[in-house]
């Protein structure tokens, strides 16, 4: 069912003026007649609206930060921001080093009144010692919550007195949550640190095997990042890091001697991909490894990069063994979805790379969003000159880096770089609009008022999104499938990833429960209308 500008107005009209007007820069509806659409995006939500997003601590100590094993993570504030973002997302990881495996502890320093009214400095310099003398981590992040931005503890001059004392990296993260509109504003501080601190910091001058590469953007949700590393390890390539899934500290330091970046979720990493590009000369590929052809075209495009006969020749056999049995696992699936709608509303990468996997299974996207995604990850990478600052923006530093003098190297000639830009997404991002159809509809920072309208006028099958309209949605009659964290399966990613998923949406359409809801449009006009005194409605 195609959508229409005329609807979206009607369903804005609710609104008052001023939310109205808002809220209509943040929606519409595609229409692949325009020469171009603009949305407005990683803007500040609307007061009280009920909204999906996450602080700015989340994005950096939660999404970027958290999933790296080796590192002790402390986080200066109350027990609740710190058991939050380690407990709530499914990056999983396994320990090569028992020692330096710190994943299973989430250290706070439990911020109490006291600390709010006398300062809490003390006591963090107090934790960080406990931590070295207990722990004996290679090094540790103390990120900030809103409570110590408030009230001024400098975190970064007692994390600098303890890399004096202890003689190990001891980084601070400002990522007070308040620092930005979204978690993003999170992602940019990490990336920012991990750039100035970590990645270069590592002595090896020559990747340890061929066709070395590092994978950016990929959080090892529910095991995604094991599953496609099985099949790049079978193709042959060298994985240096993988930032930051089931990722390390040892690792990253190393990160400069890759010869290929791959990105997959692009904005929550986006910054440190670029500074690669500028520092070591690295470029970076847009991948996609979710879905069977996004994942066959992601692997075509790196092996285009590195252009060997072996690893094109190698790629094409892996790609199909995997895809016939990929393909089998799917059929039976289809049966179940084929014909159905979905909404994708994910964080800032999903909502787009979850589209064509519906697609295979014969389910059609009719509305998609981001929570905090910017404009350049819906309308391309080329609109980001474009881009007004607004004070929200630029409250987060940016980090210039120049070319690293020894380790600068072009990867490729300025003509073979320009000849492959044309054929594959070197260091470019097209965003998620282009790939949708006419009279579908998207939405940033889709809020709940909104979603229960979207679902009365759309009435998709599935709605894919997360656990704060999960239940709500699921009482509306419509399964939820969680986007974020899977609901407790995985993987997803990659060709086997790919029956995972159809599996469990299959099983959403398949259960039973539905029948014992009734939807509110099967009790309630869709349209309220009074008979006025023409007679007409
Ligand atoms: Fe990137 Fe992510 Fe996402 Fe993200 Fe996230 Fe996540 Fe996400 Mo939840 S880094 S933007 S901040 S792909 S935690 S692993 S699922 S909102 S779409």
């Amino acid at each position: 069912m195609a959508f229409t500008e005329q609807q979206l107005e009607e369903m804005l009209s609710q609104y008052s003026p001023k939310v109205q007007k808002n809220r209509k820069k943040h929606m519409f509806v595609r229409d692949t007649s325009l020469e171009h659409q603009q949305i407005e995006a990683n803007t500040r939500t609307i007061p009280g609206v009920i909204t999906n997003r996450g602080c700015a601590f989340a994005g950096c100590k939660g999404v970027v930060l958290g999933p790296l094993k080796d590192m002790v993570h402390i986080v200066h504030g109350p027990v609740g921001c710190a058991f939050y973002t380690w407990g709530a997302r499914r990056n999983k990881a396994k320990s090569e080093d028992p020692t330096q495996n710190f994943m299973n502890y989430c250290f706070s320093t439990d911020m109490q009144e006291s600390d709010i009214v006398f300062g809490g400095e003390k006591k963090l310099a107090k934790v960080i010692d406990e931590v070295v003398e207990i722990f004996k981590p290679h090094a540790i992040t103390v990120s900030a919550t809103c409570p110590v931005g408030l009230i001024g503890d400098d975190i970064n001059a007692v994390a600098k007195a303890a890399e004096e004392r202890h003689g190990i990296p001891i980084m601070a993260f400002s990522c007070e949550g308040y620092k930005g509109v979204s978690q993003s504003a999170g992602h940019h501080i990490a990336n920012n640190i991990l750039m100035d601190r970590v990645i270069g910091a590592g002595d090896l001058e020559k990747a340890p095997g061929k066709f070395p590469i590092n994978m950016l953007g990929e959080y090892n949700i529910g095991g995604d990042s094991w599953e496609i590393e099985r099949v790049l390890k079978e193709i042959g390539y060298t994985i240096v890091s993988v930032m930051t899934g089931d990722g390390s500290y040892e690792e990253l330091k190393n990160a400069h001697v890759a010869e290929l970046n791959l990105v997959q979720c692009h904005r929550s990493i986006n910054y440190i991909a670029e500074m690669l590009e500028t520092k070591y000369g690295t470029p970076w590929l847009k991948v996609n490894f979710i879905g069977i052809q996004s994942t066959i075209e992601s692997l075509r495009n790196m092996a285009l990069y590195f252009n060997d006969p072996g690893l094109l020749q190698r790629t094409e056999e892996v790609i199909a063994r995997e895809a016939a049995k990929a393909e089998k696992g799917l059929e039976q699936y289809r049966k179940i979805c084929e014909g159905k709608t979905a909404f994708c509303f994910v964080g800032g990468s999903r909502g787009h790379h979850y589209q064509g996997l519906f697609a295979e299974l014969g389910i059609e996207t009719v509305l998609a969003g981001y929570e905090f995604a910017h404009r350049d990850d819906y309308e391309g990478r080329q609109v980001i000159p474009d881009i007004k600052l607004d004070a929200d923006t630029k409250n987060i530093p940016e980090l210039h880096v120049k070319q690293d003098e020894r380790r600068f190297c072009l990867k490729l000639t300025p003509e073979k770089m320009a000849e492959l830009k044309a054929k594959i997404p070197l260091s470019y991002y097209a965003g998620m609009s282009v790939e949708m159809k006419d009279g579908t509809v998207i939405v940033d920072d889709l809020n709940h008022f909104e979603t229960e309208l979207f679902i009365k006028l759309l009435q998709p099958d599935i709605f894919a999104s997360g656990i704060k309209d999960k239940y709500v949605v699921q009482k509306m009659g419509i399964p939820a499938k969680q986007l974020h964290s899977y609901d407790y399966s995985g993987p997803y990613a990659g060709f086997g990833g790919a029956v995972n998923f159809a599996r469990d949406v299959s099983m959403a359409f398949a259960s039973p429960t539905w029948n014992f809801i009734v939807p509110p449009w099967k009790d309630q006009p869709l349209l309220n209308g009074a008979v006025n005194s023409e007679g007409v409605a």
